[in-house]
C-alpha cells in the first residue's frame, strides 16, 4: 500500500479523501491555491503545498504546480477526485511519466471515455444497451444523414463527440431543419472541443437519469454497486440524488449491472467508474461514461456498505477489489442533497463568510462538508459546500431523516438552497418518486409565475 498520497483537489472531496487515507493509514499531502490556505483538509493534512492563486486554472488546474508537489513531497500517488484534471488523460499520463501513481483509470481509458463516439461504440460492442442512433460519427453525404435520422425516426438530436454533461447538443424535430442542424453542431463543437466531430440519437422526450457504478481492478475482478436516481438536475447541475432508484425492479438491476461490470471486465477497466443512462418506459439507453468518483458517491456507500474511496485507492495499489459480486447487498435507502451557497430560487452563488454554522445529525445523517463557521466562501470555486446524506431503512424513513437534518442545519452569512430542498422534499411528485430530468426546471418555471 502507498505510505502517502497527494489529493489534487479541494473542498468537501479533499477531506472525504483524505479521510480514506487516513483510515488506511496513509499520510496525505494537501495542495492547495492562495484562497484555500486556511482551509481545513489543508489544516488536517499531513503536509501542504500551495500551488498557485486563486483562480483555478493557476492552481487545481496547473498541471507542472501540481507534479512538483508531489516530488518534493516525495507522494507516490495522486488522487484527482472529481471536477478539475480528473478527466484529464494527458494529466493521468503525465503523473505515470513522473513515476507517480495517478489514482484513475489508465490514460487510455479516460481517452476512450472522453470521445463519447468511441466511448459509445466501447460499450455498445460490450453488450451495454444504447440509444438507438447512427452507427459512429454522422457521415459526410447529406442523403446518408438525412436516412439515418429517417431510420431513427424524429426527434433527433446532434451531439458533439467531444461533448458531454449536456454540452455540445441540439435537438431536431424534423427533417427541413436537419442538415442545417448538423453543420451548426459541428461548428460549435470545433469551437468548443476542437472536433467537429458529431453523432446522432433518436431523442428521447421524458426519461429518467439512473446512472450504474463500478468498481474493476487489474486483476480481472469487476462488480456493480447498483444505481442512483440522479433525475433532480437543473441546467446539468444534479441537486438531489437517491439510491435505488424509485420503482426499478431488482432483476432488472442486477441484469443492467451485471452488463456494466462485464463491460469493464473487457475493456479492462481500472477504478471507479459510472455507467450514465436513460431511463424511459422500463428501457436503460447508455449515453457516456464517467471516469471517476462522483459527488453522489455516499448514497451508494450507505446502501451497500463499501468504501468507494478506500476501493479507488486499493486498485490503484494493484490490490484487488475487497468484495466480491455476491457479497454486495442492497439494504436501505440514501437520499443525497447538495448544500450549495446560491439563492435557492434564482440559482445565482452566493459566496462570503458563514456567520454562523450548525451541523446536522443524529440516526442516519452523514455529513460531507469541508465548512464551518466563519469559513470564507471562495467566490472562484463551484458553489457546493457540502452534501447532507440520509440513510433509512426505507425511502420513506430517508425523506424523514432528512427533512429532520435540514430543519436543524444552519447556516448563516450566505444564501444556500436549503430552502429549495425543504420544499422538494414536500412535492408530491418528489414523495411518489421517479420524476424525469424536466421536473426541477418545470416546477421552477411554475414558480416564477
Ligand atoms: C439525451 C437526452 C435525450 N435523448 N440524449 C444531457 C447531458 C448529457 N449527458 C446527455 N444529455 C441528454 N441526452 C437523448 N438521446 C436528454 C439529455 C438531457 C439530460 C440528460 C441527463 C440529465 C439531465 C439532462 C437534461 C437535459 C437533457
Amino acid at each position: 500500500m502507498f505510505e502517502k498520497i497527494l489529493i489534487a483537489n479541494r473542498g468537501e472531496i479533499a477531506l472525504r479523501i483524505q479521510r480514506a487515507c487516513r483510515e488506511m493509514g496513509i499520510k496525505t499531502v494537501a495542495v492547495h491555491s492562495e484562497a484555500d490556505r486556511e482551509a481545513k483538509y489543508v489544516k488536517l493534512a499531513d503536509e501542504s503545498v500551495c500551488i498557485g492563486p486563486a483562480p483555478s486554472i493557476k492552481s487545481y488546474l496547473h498541471v507542472p504546480a501540481i507534479i512538483a508537489a508531489a516530488e518534493v513531497t516525495d507522494a507516490e500517488a495522486i488522487h484527482p477526485g472529481y471536477g478539475f484534471l480528473s478527466e484529464n488523460a494527458d494529466f493521468a499520463e503525465r503523473i505515470e511519466q513522473s513515476g507517480f501513481v495517478f489514482i484513475g483509470p489508465r490514460p487510455e481509458t479516460i481517452r476512450l471515455m472522453g470521445d463519447k463516439v468511441s466511448a459509445k461504440d466501447a460499450m455498445k460492442a460490450s453488450g451495454v444497451p444504447v440509444v438507438p442512433g447512427s452507427e459512429g460519427a454522422v457521415p459526410d453525404e447529406p442523403d446518408e444523414c438525412l436516412r439515418i435520422a429517417l431510420d431513427i425516426g424524429y426527434p433527433v438530436i446532434i451531439k458533439a463527440a467531444g461533448g458531454g454533461g449536456g454540452r455540445g447538443m441540439r435537438v431536431v424535430h424534423t427533417e427541413a431543419n436537419l442538415l442545417q442542424a448538423i453543420q451548426l453542431t459541428q461548428g460549435e463543437a470545433q469551437a468548443a472541443f476542437g472536433n467537429p466531430v458529431v453523432y446522432m440519437e433518436k431523442f428521447l422526450g421524458n426519461p429518467r437519469h439512473i446512472e450504474i457504478q463500478v468498481l474493476s481492478d487489474e486483476h480481472g475482478n469487476a462488480v456493480h454497486l447498483g444505481e442512483r436516481d440522479c433525475s433532480m438536475q437543473r441546467r446539468h447541475q444534479k441537486i438531489l440524488e437517491e439510491a435505488p432508484a424509485p420503482g426499478l425492479d431488482a432483476k432488472l438491476r442486477d441484469k443492467i449491472g451485471e452488463r456494466c461490470a462485464e463491460a469493464c471486465r473487457r475493456i479492462g477497466y481500472r477504478g471507479a467508474g459510472t455507467f450514465e443512462f436513460l431511463y424511459e418506459d422500463g428501457e436503460f439507453f447508455f449515453i457516456e461514461m464517467n471516469t471517476r468518483v462522483q459527488v453522489e458517491h455516499p448514497v451508494t456507500e450507505l446502501i451497500t456498505g463499501v468504501d468507494i474511496v478506500q476501493e479507488t485507492i486499493r486498485i490503484a495499489a494493484g490490490l484487488k477489489l475487497s468484495v466480491k459480486q455476491k457479497d454486495v447487498h442492497f439494504r436501505g435507502h440514501a437520499i443525497e442533497c447538495r448544500i450549495n451557497a446560491e439563492d435557492p430560487y434564482s440559482f445565482m452563488p452566493s459566496p462570503g463568510r458563514i456567520s454562523l454554522y450548525h451541523a446536522p445529525g443524529g440516526p442516519g445523517i452523514r455529513v460531507d462538508s469541508h465548512v464551518y463557521q466563519n469559513y470564507y466562501v471562495p467566490s472562484h470555486y463551484d458553489s457546493m459546500i457540502g452534501k447532507v446524506i440520509a440513510y433509512g431503512a426505507s425511502r420513506d424513513q430517508a425523506i424523514a431523516r432528512m427533512r429532520i437534518a435540514l430543519s436543524e442545519m444552519v447556516v448563516e452569512g450566505i444564501k444556500t438552497n436549503i430552502p429549495l430542498h425543504q420544499e422538494l422534499l414536500n412535492d408530491t411528485a418528489v414523495l411518489e418518486g421517479g420524476v424525469s430530468i424536466h421536473y426541477l426546471e418545470k416546477k421552477m418555471g411554475l414558480h416564477k409565475s
